[in-house]
């Protein structure tokens, strides 16, 4: 079988790609060429031990962002998309590939005013404005309905790997925010991160794909790293995974790895994800040489930054 025709097309680096990936034939582990925490202490809302448990660790947990109301209504909202069969059709949906069952559906900021609200939540944009130290923009947003018995894992990954590469974004100035709608127990596949991973950039092995998305996003296989990376950096730095009731906010830095287990409890975790983007990070081409990804999966058209008020 000739090699020529059925291998997908691989670019060879360039001098702007500053975190080369799925080109050379080795894994590597570098080092991280971007600052963390982008903005300072000085306006809030997080005080300077925040911030630097940030810079260390990768990631932050807030319990307190939140009203009841709003948390009722964001779950409502989750439960209505769920059990509208339209949505299953929808080219934002993404289906579980054995159950069938919704997985995940992109752009809710756009497609739900209750989600949108959320997304654009003056909480968590003052957060992300001050990790990033910018004004930011959306540059996704899902949920992750993780079903009880048969809602499958997601395998360890940085997302901005997968950005870089896939969606051409530059640099690591953006941040990943999933806000949960259940409670995240040790039972039901939550969030786990490897705390300081994201001071590494893991380069993986194997090209990209044309269409690469219609896979990886019900099980990702090129973008994650091999298995003796992930050895080395679990070793050096442990894994965490943050507990807590529905309405429990976790900020992670957009290169910490992460990944998270199947949930074969019959109580779903579903969660809100939103990626913030600094304004001063919009996409280029990617860096795989494809054709980007569709603008529900990576926005590359409007990147007005949002308000802090509410009413804009
Ligand atoms: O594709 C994305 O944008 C996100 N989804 C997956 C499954 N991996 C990379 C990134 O987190
Ligand atoms: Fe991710």
């Amino acid at each position: 079988m000739s090699a020529t025709t059925t291998q997908p097309r691989s670019t060879p680096p360039t001098a702007a790609d500053r975190y080369p990936s799925r080109i050379a034939p080795e894994p590597r582990i570098s080092d991280r060429l971007d600052p963390v925490v982008h903005g300072n202490a000085d306006a809030g809302p997080l005080s300077a031990s925040q911030l630097r448990y940030f810079e260390d660790n990768g990631y932050l947990n807030d319990h307190t962002l939140f009203s009841e109301a709003e948390l009722v209504g964001y779950q409502t909202e989750l439960q209505r998309l769920r059990s509208d069969p339209q949505v299953k059709t929808a080219a934002e949906a993404v289906i579980e590939p054995q159950s069938l069952e919704l997985r995940s559906l992109f752009a809710v900021h756009r497609s739900s005013d209750v989600l949108r609200q959320l997304c654009h939540h003056p909480r968590l944009v003052a957060i992300a404005r001050q990790l990033l130290g910018s004004e930011v923009y959306i540059h996704q947003s899902r949920i992750n309905y993780k079903n009880g018995f048969r809602g499958k894992e997601f395998f360890w990954h940085s997302d901005f790997e997968t950005w870089h590469v896939e969606d051409g974004m530059p640099a690591m100035r953006a941040l990943s925010c999933s806000i949960s709608l259940t409670p995240n127990t040790e039972h039901n596949g939550p969030l786990m991160l490897m705390p300081g991973s994201h001071h590494r950039f893991v380069s993986c092995v194997g090209a990209t794909p044309d269409n690469h998305y219609r896979e990886s996003l019900r099980r990702q296989e090129v973008g994650v790293p091999d298995d003796e990376g992930l050895r080395q950096l679990a070793h050096e730095f442990g894994i965490a995974s943050p507990k807590g009731l529905a309405g429990s906010v976790t900020f992670f830095d957009c290169n910490t790895m992460h990944g998270s287990n199947s949930n074969i409890t019959p109580m779903p975790r579903s969660n809100v994800f939103v990626v913030y983007n600094s304004v001063h990070n919009t996409p280029v081409n990617p860096f795989c040489g494809l054709a980007p990804r569709p603008n529900f999966i990576a926005e590359r058209k409007d990147f007005r930054p949002l308000s802090l008020n509410p009413t804009d």
